[in-house]
């Protein structure tokens, strides 16, 4: 064991000595390997055996309990997986950033009420950060993750242990890497069970199988972005989406990988499923089975009968599917959801594919039926008619609490835009450089994190006047508009709200350099009720007497559909700096973000904690999003002169 490992060993021990006695519910130790695939396949072979029988051979007997309730064997199949994985695809073969070697990375399994601890070891040749998508984190952003957010990126060599608080939280969410674009690979499952003595609000599945859906380029994604972002041009699309890592028949060089379901007829399988995709919507169908619908986001729903979902990037969803047709194969089809114009961008034209396969005596179809009911890519009434049907489940053991007196309401447009480059030097529309902004303001990251500048009260590293309502108004949804309103300002503009204020935001899609499209907004550190949505305009006459104010989804992704609008109520109950932002990550890139801090309550439970013995440190921190703001600094040079 060299120095490395031992010191790993000690950190985590300390942790489990000191945390231990806390915890309401179980804890959970997960070591994370971040690294190339192909440098982790020797290291970590060699490290995991030997981590695991310290672990449980030198741990408490209370602790190997908790081990061996299930975790665990999560953790040995890592090592396993390490030697097994081979990343050719689309006759392509590659290395990419992953956790212990997996693509789709490694399921986390809890209860609600439990907390883990993630140690990653970062093993790649740049500065990445963990995210914990759609876990509130009360008052803890220190382990949320989003990089210059709430930290500064874990540097190759070194390591970081977060803690994942489980606190209301229950049925599907996810993690992914939240340093540029490195959650392309970057990611997994979270699964979160009823706490011990609870069971689900519907009739307990015979079985389950978790459903990643994400994104893969044949060339290098990093260089590509890198590029893009250097010309200001539009960022790369993908080449195919794959269905738990696999694009399925419908690719090159796939047929042989495609993922199987493998099903009883007579059963009933819960389908938890994942959008990680970079930048696409997805719709999902399954070949002559319908879909129910049962929750989102880590909460319950009214249970939807659908022949499709539409599910955006941060989402995930709960469903329901009975094996009930004759013993066959039926392809599950995932393609794009494609709400902008056509001249605007490109997208990604393939279908991703599974296979939903009979168990049982029967030769196998000369053709898989692929399912008639997915709607096609531009299908936004297809989108729309899906999300206005969400509902929360509302019933007693699974209350909601929709805020009906609100004391802070935000109006925030979703743009596109651009950033003048000089004589038309760049390589997006106009010859200028692509930019996107909330309420006008585009978003660049600091040098240091925000959380660390509010906590220590260090200047000049953001500012706090994000407006409530946008600058000038016009009709944000109409064609050909002026010019002049496509330029936002770039800067680190923040949104502060004191503890406890109920508020309001409607989202408003414009379309500026006529680049409609659907914007899946999400809020760390908080769900939120999505009372409203609506295409067009929103009239504050007329909308609000449409809200639903008795059972809207409780969700952390809101999908704000194209020259549309969608409100949000929540209590800003969660102390802390929580990033706000698009879920496109080229939106993203482009500064369609911004920052919420919200105050201390006044007493320790209501106070943001003190921040851990160790964060990474930002001298010398590297992603692209630091290429990005040099460029941004010249852009906004250029704007001055
Ligand atoms: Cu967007």
């Amino acid at each position: 064991m060299d120095a490395f490992q031992t010191q790993v060993l000690l950190r985590l021990l300390a942790l489990n000595a000191v945390l231990l006695p806390l915890a309401h519910g179980s804890i959970h130790f997960y070591d994370f390997v971040v690294s190339i695939l192909q440098t982790i396949c020797m290291q970590s072979f060699l490290f995991f055996p030997f981590f695991f029988s310290f672990f449980l051979g030198r741990r408490g007997a209370d602790d190997c309990a908790l081990m061996a309730r299930g975790r665990s064997t999560h953790l040995a199949s890592y090592g396993c997986e390490l030697k097994e994985q081979n990343f050719t695809k689309l006759c392509v073969t590659k290395s990419v950033l992953t956790v212990n070697g997996s693509f789709p990375g490694p399921e986390i399994r809890v209860r609600k009420g439990d907390t883990v601890f993630v140690n990653v070891h970062n093993r790649g040749y740049y500065g990445v950060t963990l995210h914990w998508h759609g876990i509130k984190q009360p008052r803890n952003p220190w382990s949320d993750g989003p990089e210059y957010i709430t930290q500064c990126p874990i540097a190759p060599g070194t390591n970081f242990t977060y803690e994942v608080q489980f606190t209301n939280e229950e049925g599907t969410l996810w993690w992914h890497a939240h340093s540029d674009w490195t959650r392309a690979t970057v990611h997994g499952a979270i699964v979160i069970l009823p706490s011990e003595g609870t069971t689900y609000p519907y009739p307990k599945p015979d079985d389950e199988e978790v459903l990643v859906f994400a994104c893969w380029y044949k060339e290098s994604m990093r260089e590509l972005l890198e590029l893009a972002i250097e010309t200001g041009s539009d960022t790369p699309r993908s080449d195919a989406y794959t269905i738990n890592g696999e694009p399925g028949d419908m690719c090159p060089c796939s047929i042989e990988t495609t993922h199987r379901m493998l099903v009883d007829y007579g059963k009933t399988y819960l389908l938890r499923m994942v959008n990680a995709v970079l930048n696409a919507d997805l719709f999902v169908s399954i070949a002559g089975h319908n879909l129910t619908v049962v929750g989102m986001d880590g909460a319950y729903l009214k249970p939807i009968d659908t022949a499709y979902v539409m599910i955006t990037p941060g989402q995930t969803m709960d469903v329901l599917i009975t094996a009930n047709q004759s013993l066959s194969y039926y392809y599950m089809a995932a393609q794009q959801y494609s709400s902008d114009g056509l001249d605007v961008t490109n997208y990604d034209h393939s279908n991703a594919t599974a296979i939903l396969q009979y168990r049982g005596n029967y030769s196998a179809p000369e053709r898989i039926p692929f399912p008639s009911t997915l709607p096609s890519y531009k299908d936004n009434v297809a989108a729309v008619a899906f999300t206005d049907r969400l509902r929360s489940l509302a019933t007693e053991e699974h209350p909601v609490n929709v805020p009906q007196n609100v004391t802070t309401r935000m109006f925030v447009l979703t743009s596109m835009g651009v950033l003048i480059c000089p004589n038309s030097s760049c390589g997006g529309i106009y010859g200028d450089r692509l930019a996107s902004s909330l309420n006008n303001f585009s978003w660049a990251h600091p040098s240091i994190d925000i959380l660390q500048a509010y906590y220590r009260n260090i200047s000049d590293i953001y500012s706090t006047n994000f407006p409530d309502f946008p600058g000038i108004l016009y009709n944000f949804t109409g064609d050909d508009l002026p010019l002049n309103i496509s330029v936002p300002t770039k800067g680190t503009v923040v949104k502060v709200f004191d503890f406890n204020e109920t508020i309001e935001i409607v989202f408003q899609g414009t379309n500026i350099i006529d680049a409609a499209e659907a914007h899946p907004m999400h809020l760390h550190g908080y769900a939120f009720y999505v009372v409203g949505t609506g295409i067009g305009d929103f009239d504050v006459d007329t909308d609000p007497q449409g809200y639903n104010l008795v059972d809207p989804p409780y969700v952390n992704t809101v999908a704000v559909p194209k020259s549309g609008w969608a409100a949000i109520r929540f209590v800003a109950d969660n102390p802390g700096v929580w990033y706000m932002h698009c879920h496109l990550d080229r939106h993203m890139t482009w500064g369609m973000d911004t920052v919420f801090i919200v105050k201390d309550g006044g007493t320790t439970a209501t106070s943001l904690r003190p921040p851990p013995a160790y964060m990474p440190p930002c001298e010398n921190s590297t992603s692209s999003s630091q290429l990005f703001n040099i460029l941004d600094k010249e852009a906004r040079l250029v704007m001055m002169r």
